[in-house]
């Protein structure tokens, strides 16, 4: 299908192709197995500029939208979500940092995180406030020309290999979520550990830890905007990001589809390959529609999101519930049509169907898209 990319956008479609097919996808099953951090991988996506993507020219970025962010996502997806989640997340985390931060953060942060050589990760997430994210409990309290932070998050992605994070605290908990405040914090500082990487049904390749704040001292000048702004600024940071979770689960379908119909294309059964029989061909029909309409949702999203169209929650949460929804769906049908063979971890249809899971689960539950858009609906009308 022809989405009339620029040079510029098949370019990086193109290269991000490359580190796919000759870098990830020899690896990607000893990287799952022995739950590996893709260093080197990410390296690569560092040296090919693609961290620089989003982040403005004069922070030593590439200047793009979030379209260009989704088409590196969606190819990488196609080939790792474990890689592609690394990437994504720390997009993530220098999210707040790009939409609320002052210009010394900026000037200080995203050129690092433009290079590749730092990762960034999103610290919200706490074990009593998933999806009611204004419930967190790590408090910030100002001390002189400090904030010191105490208390856990948890299931961060990146944990412990981003050198920059953005946390959330409660810095007037009578408050509720108008009394949460954005920080950066970085790795090494006194009072900040991590816990064990976390040992996952998919995406077992990335890391996720807790981060343990103990009375850890952070300079006041690293709030990300003003106090009592930080669950508007997760909030819209969650916006943005929303639809490159969506071109996660496009490339992830789009790898278990290909997978399946080259399976199907040799696999004989009846002394004929299963592509003649009519119930598999229907299954990889639906599959390749299914993937399209995604596609078109995650692209519809994102490029109205770099339009400056303001009221994206509804649409960034239908990119990301029907993109996810449509993957777990597809990668299941993928290990249906390999049979007995996909369920073996010889073949790549498994791991794909593990790592499905994790997009309706991350960056808020599918069951919270839903009621993101049921509430927009509602007020304001189709
Ligand atoms: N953009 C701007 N403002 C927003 C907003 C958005 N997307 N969403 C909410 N707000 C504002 C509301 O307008 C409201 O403002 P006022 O206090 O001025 O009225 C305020 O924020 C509180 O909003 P609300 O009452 O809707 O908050 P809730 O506590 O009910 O929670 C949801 C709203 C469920 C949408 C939110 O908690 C959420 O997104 N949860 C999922 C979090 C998530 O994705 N977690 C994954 C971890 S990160 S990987």
């Amino acid at each position: 299908m022809n989405y009339f990319l620029t040079e510029e956008q098949r370019m990086i479609v193109d290269i991000c192709k490359e580190i796919t097919e000759k870098k990830i996808k020899p690896v990607r099953a000893e990287l799952d197995q022995n739950q590996v951090f893709p260093s080197e991988i990410i390296q690569e996506i560092g040296n090919a500029d693609l961290f620089r993507l989003f982040i403005p020219e004069e922070y030593e970025g590439m200047g793009t939208g979030i379209f260009e962010v989704c088409l590196a996502t969606e190819e990488l997806s196609r080939g790792d979500l474990s890689v592609a989640t690394s990437y994504a997340a720390s997009g993530l985390g220098f999210l707040p940092i790009l939409i609320s931060g002052n210009k010394q953060q900026k000037e200080k942060y995203l050129p690092l995180l433009a290079s590749g050589q730092k990762l960034a990760a999103f610290g919200l997430t706490e074990p009593e406030a998933g999806s009611d994210a204004g419930a967190i409990q790590t408090k910030a309290v100002l001390e002189g020309d400090y904030y010191v932070l105490n208390g856990t998050k948890q299931w961060i992605t990146n944990g412990g290999e981003a050198d920059i994070y953005t946390i959330f605290a409660m810095t007037d908990p009578k408050k509720g979520s108008r009394g949460a405040s954005a920080f950066i914090v970085k790795k090494g500082t006194e009072g900040f550990d991590f816990g064990k990487k976390e040992d996952k049904m998919g995406i077992r390749a990335s890391a996720t830890r807790e981060l343990i704040f103990n009375n850890c001292k952070i300079p006041k000048e690293n709030m990300i905007g003003r106090e009592g702004m930080g669950f508007l600024v997760a909030m819209k940071t969650l916006d943005q990001s929303r639809p490159a979770v969506g071109s996660q689960g496009v490339g992830l379908a789009q790898g278990a589809l290909e997978e399946a119909l080259a399976y199907a294309k040799v696999r004989k059964q009846f002394s004929n390959t299963i592509s003649s029989f009519q119930a598999i061909r229907h299954m990889l029909a639906d599959m390749a529609t299914q993937i399209e309409a995604a596609r078109n949702l995650v692209y519809y999203a994102a490029k109205a999101i770099d339009s400056g169209q303001k009221d994206i929650s509804r649409l960034s949460a239908m990119s990301k519930v029907f993109a996810s929804d449509m993957a777990m769906q597809v990668t299941t049908d993928a290990v249906q049509i390999f049979g007995g063979y996909g369920y073996m971890k010889e073949y790549p249809a498994e791991k794909m169907m593990r790592d499905a899971k994790i997009l309706q689960i991350y960056e808020g539950t599918n069951q919270i898209q839903r009621d993101v858009i049921a509430l927009d609906l509602v007020k304001k009308g189709f």
